[in-house]
C-alpha cells in the first residue's frame, strides 16, 4: 500500500490552521480528536498535534491516505500562550521526534498580506525544509468578502506572491458558528474548501518525505537559523544567543550524550572561529 502523505501546517498565531485541520480531518466539535479553536486574544494550540490518518477520494476516484500535522502559531504578543521563543523551541523539539519527515508543507495566513507572512515563510521553507518540501498557501478568512469566490482570490492576489515558490494558492473559509443561519453557510464554504485543499494535496504531496532535522548537526544549525530570523524580525542583532543551555539539553536527551559533550558541540558550532 502507498504510504500516507505527511503535511506539516504553519502559519501566524490566529489565522485557522487548527480549523482547517479539524475540517480536513471531518472533526466536528463534538468528536474525539477535535482540536480547539477560538477568536481570543491569546493563541490557542500550544503544542504541535499529528491528526490520525484520514482518506481522501478524488473525483476521479484516486485516492490517499493523509497525516496532518498542525503547529503552534508564531509572532504571538508577548503576553501570549507561547512567546516565540518558547514556541521555535518547542516546535524544534517536536521536529526533532518526526523521524519520518514531511511531503508537504502548507502555509496558512489571512488575506491581508504582511510581514510574518514572509517570517514564517522563511522559518519553515527555506530553515527547516531547506527549500526541499514542497509548499502550498492557503488563504483563510475569504468568507468576508461578498465579491470574491474562492476560486477568483487566487487569480486576483497571486501577483503579491511572486517571491515566493508556492505551487498552488488556494482560497478557503474554514469557520465554524454557533449560530444556525450563519452555520449554514460556513458549512457549505467548508466543504468546498476541504476539497480545495486535498486536492492541492493530492497534486503537490505525492513525492519524497524530508526528514527536517535528520541529526544533531542539523538540529543545533537550524535552530541557530531559526533564531537569529527571529531576532532579525525583531529588530535585535543576530548572533545575539540565549539559546546555548536549552539546545544541549535538547542534544542530551535526544541522543543521549553527556552533558559536557553536549555543550561543547553547541558552543562549537555557535563560535565555528574557536574550534
Ligand atoms: N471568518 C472566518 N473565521 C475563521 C476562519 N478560519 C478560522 N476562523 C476563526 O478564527 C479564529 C482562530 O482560528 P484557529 O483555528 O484557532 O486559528 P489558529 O491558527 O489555529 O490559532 P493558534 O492556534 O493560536 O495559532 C477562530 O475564531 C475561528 O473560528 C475563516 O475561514 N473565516
Ligand atoms: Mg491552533
Amino acid at each position: 500500500m502507498a504510504e500516507p502523505i505527511r503535511v506539516l501546517v504553519f502559519g501566524k498565531t490566529g489565522c485557522g490552521k487548527t480549523s482547517m485541520c479539524n475540517t480536513l480531518a471531518n472533526l466536528a466539535p463534538e468528536d474525539d480528536g477535535y482540536q480547539r479553536v477560538a477568536a481570543s486574544a491569546k493563541g490557542v494550540t500550544f503544542e504541535c498535534h499529528t491528526y490520525k490518518q484520514f482518506s481522501y477520494s478524488n473525483d476521479k476516484g484516486k485516492s490517499i491516505d493523509v497525516i496532518i500535522t498542525d503547529t503552534i502559531g508564531l509572532h504571538e504578543h508577548n503576553q501570549g500562550t507561547v512567546p516565540d521563543k518558547e514556541a521555535i523551541k518547542r516546535l524544534l523539539e517536536f521536529l526533532a521526534e518526526s523521524t519520518k519527515g514531511y511531503n508537504l508543507f502548507i502555509h496558512v495566513d489571512e488575506p491581508r498580506i504582511m510581514n510574518t507572512q514572509k517570517h514564517n515563510y522563511d522559518m519553515f521553507y527555506e530553515i527547516l525544509g531547506q527549500r526541499k518540501i514542497p509548499i502550498i498557501l492557503v488563504v483563510t478568512k475569504i468568507d468576508g468578502d461578498a465579491e470574491v469566490t474562492f476560486q477568483e482570490w487566487p487569480k486576483e492576489n497571486k501577483h503579491y506572491y511572486i517571491e515566493f515558490n508556492y505551487k498552488e494558492i488556494v482560497g478557503a473559509c474554514f469557520a465554524r458558528s454557533p449560530k444556525p443561519d450563519l452555520e449554514n453557510l460556513y458549512k457549505k464554504d467548508r466543504e468546498k474548501s476541504k476539497k480545495l485543499v486535498l486536492q492541492a494535496i493530492f497534486e503537490h504531496g505525492q513525492g519524497e518525505t524530508v526528514n527536517v532535522v535528520p541529526n544533531m548537526h542539523t538540529l543545533v544549525r537550524t535552530s541557530i537559523n531559526l533564531w537569529n530570523k527571529f531576532l532579525e524580525f525583531v529588530g535585535v542583532e543576530k548572533n545575539f544567543i540565549i539559546w546555548n543551555e536549552p539546545l544541549a539539553q535538547m542534544l542530551q536527551e535526544k541522543w543521549g550524550i553527556s552533558k559536557q559533550e553536549a555543550r561543547e558541540r553547541v558552543n562549537n558550532m555557535m563560535n565555528p572561529s574557536k574550534k
